[in-house]
């Protein structure tokens, strides 16, 4: 890669670059969730709370998007919003799609894999967010992998999640990741979380029981060249987390729906997040929130010793 030529397709604001020439601590975000996870308006008032969270423990936001065929690190509310309102109408943008939108000078919203892109990129190490993609339920037919299981294998970003819902079968998930050499943290937890519940009934590699110690077990990786990234899995906080059962029921009506529809591709995610808001009545768009709330904070505090 040629720095110079890079730069015509990555923006960095202001304010991060600023960040990161001084050292500061600076929190990544995706785009996706804001355009294809959540619904408007609730989606943008949960990215601005999202990014006033994230200073409130003394960090920097940098929200990334795909504006105009630059990888913009550091959306602006302005952008946020409108990013919030197009919904859907952003195309979501994983690493394959990346180079069209750049070269088409086109908008995107950005998944776990193009937002470590992007972040790497710029110099940011700490990335928080909901949840990541991981091996579909069925992946042995379908052979649908989300892409951020490959990203994190190769792209030097510690991402901070709540687990990954039980609509992606988590054993295979976590085998995967195993593979690819990517760690995979509990944060205060040995138990990986399943996004909506802190059970799911696996493990995780470790347990770390600080922010300081996550960050010093990334930059062990940094500092010896072990290409990739790594999983740190916080749980929902216990008041905000959903019935295992129920949530189970209403993920497996999901599925059965998308198979009935004979949707695949990069429309499976989505619309199993839409479906599962619907069923629900909006009660795990509430959980969605609140853990991303938690995810963040921890993100701000372990960019502190990064
Ligand atoms: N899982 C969630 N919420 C999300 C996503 C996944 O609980 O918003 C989004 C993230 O942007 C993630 C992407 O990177 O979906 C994965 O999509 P796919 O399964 O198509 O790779
Ligand atoms: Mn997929």
């Amino acid at each position: 890669m040629n720095p110079e030529t890079m730069k015509q397709y990555l923006s960095v604001s202001p304010e991060v670059q600023a960040a990161l020439d001084a050292g500061k601590p600076v929190v990544a975000l995706e785009s996706t969730i804001i355009s294809h996870g959540m619904p408007y308006p609730k989606n943008v008032e949960t990215a601005l709370n999202v990014e006033r969270i994230i200073r409130e423990h003394g960090a920097v936001p940098a929200t990334i998007a795909i504006i105009k065929g630059r990888m913009t690190v550091g959306c602006t509310a302005d952008q946020i919003e409108y990013l919030g309102k197009r919904g859907l109408d952003v195309p979501k943008a994983s690493r394959r799609d990346l180079p069209v939108l750049l070269a088409r000078g086109e908008d995107g919203a950005t998944t776990v894999t193009t937002t470590m892109i992007a972040a790497a990129l710029a110099g940011i190490r700490v990335f928080a967010t909901g949840g990541i993609g991981g091996v579909h339920r069925g992946a042995e037919t379908t052979m649908d992998i989300s892409a951020d299981l490959e990203e994190l294998a190769q792209t030097p970003v510690l991402v901070i999640c709540a687990g990954c819902k039980s609509i992606l079968d988590i054993g295979l998930t976590l085998e995967y990741l195993e593979t690819k050499g990517v760690p995979v943290l509990g944060y205060q937890t040995e138990e990986m979380p399943a996004f909506y519940t802190t059970h799911s009934g696996f493990k995780v590699d470790y347990r770390i029981d600080s922010a300081e110690e996550a960050a010093r077990v990334f930059r062990a990786k940094l500092d010896c060249g072990l290409r990739g990234g790594m999983l740190l899995t916080n749980p929902i906080p216990p008041q905000f987390a959903m019935d295992l059962d129920y949530i189970n029921a209403n993920i497996d009506a999901a599925l059965k729906e998308c198979e009935e529809l004979g949707i695949t591709g990069k429309k499976v995610t989505p619309f199993l997040l839409d479906k599962i808001q619907k069923l629900t009545g909006g009660a795990s768009l509430e959980a969605n929130i609140q853990l991303v709330y938690n995810n963040v904070a921890l993100g701000a505090e372990v960019a502190k010793y990064i």
